[in-house]
């Protein structure tokens, strides 16, 4: 736990030290965050904040122009922040200004769990064949595998989006390609498996933080409806010392 009794370097000391302990998800309670001084005081720890479209701090609140379930406060699903970048996010920060009415929680899934939570064995041989064609606000599609190693530990991982269309790679034997039932059936043993283990269900309260690593963790927003007072701060973090 953290207070305001720290300083903006030591609070960056302290997290990056923390969730590599924390399995790379970290809570954070009644934190007094400035995202200028923080963002200036990654620089030094050869950390950096990269921007998404509405710059290097976004925020997620319900919008009358909506074009991206982050301007919204109903149901986002599982999914991996960033993949229009070529390299993603290594980690995201979420900061609660405001929790509106509390009813909408985050919820949090580890993916390197996915394997063997998968009801069906041949499951995951049709994973490892499949590729996400993710749709960005602009209509640009990006191409990403669903199945991916954790540059830290080599583990299998997952990455997904709520806005994508899923297929089989194209440079395999045609006589490996997945049938369509194939990936059906893997698609939806997969989503059972990480609804099944969900690790954190965080409902927000004023000033909370949650710090996670963007490619272990897939994340989700679960709503009854709209919350027009609920406000997270989103920050995407780069930090330069890990492999691409
Ligand atoms: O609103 C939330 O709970 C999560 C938001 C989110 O995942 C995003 O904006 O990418
Ligand atoms: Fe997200």
């Amino acid at each position: 736990m953290i207070n305001q009794l720290l300083s903006t370097d030591d609070f960056v000391i302290h997290i990056s030290n923390e969730i590599a302990h924390q399995n790379g998800l970290l809570k954070l309670y009644k934190v007094d965050f400035d995202p200028d001084e923080f963002i200036s005081s990654l620089k030094k720890f050869n950390m950096e904040v990269i921007s998404s479209s509405d710059g290097l701090v976004s925020k997620v609140i319900e919008r009358e122009k909506k074009d991206d379930l982050s301007q919204t406060t109903t149901n986002f699903d599982w999914h991996t922040d960033g993949l229009y970048y070529d390299r993603i996010p290594d980690y995201v920060i979420l900061f609660c200004n405001h929790p509106g009415r509390g009813k909408t929680p985050t919820i949090f899934s580890d993916t390197r769990d996915v394997k063997r939570n998968l009801l069906d064995v041949s499951s995951w041989q049709t994973l490892k064949k499949l590729v996400l064609n993710y749709i960005s606000k602009t209509g640009k599609v990006y191409q990403k595998p669903l199945l991916n190693k954790h540059p830290i530990g080599n583990q299998s991982v997952v990455q997904l989006g709520s806005r994508v269309y899923i297929g089989s790679q194209l440079d395999i034997n045609l006589g490996n390609v997945p049938t369509c039932r194939e990936i059906n059936t893997a698609v939806q043993d997969l989503y059972q498996a990480l609804d099944n283990n969900i690790c954190l269900r965080h409902f927000w309260s004023k000033n909370d933080i949650v710090i996670f690593d963007n490619r272990t963790y897939l994340h989700a927003r679960i709503a009854e409806s709209i919350d027009r007072s609920r406000e997270l701060l989103r920050l995407w973090i780069r930090t330069n010392n890990v492999e691409k």
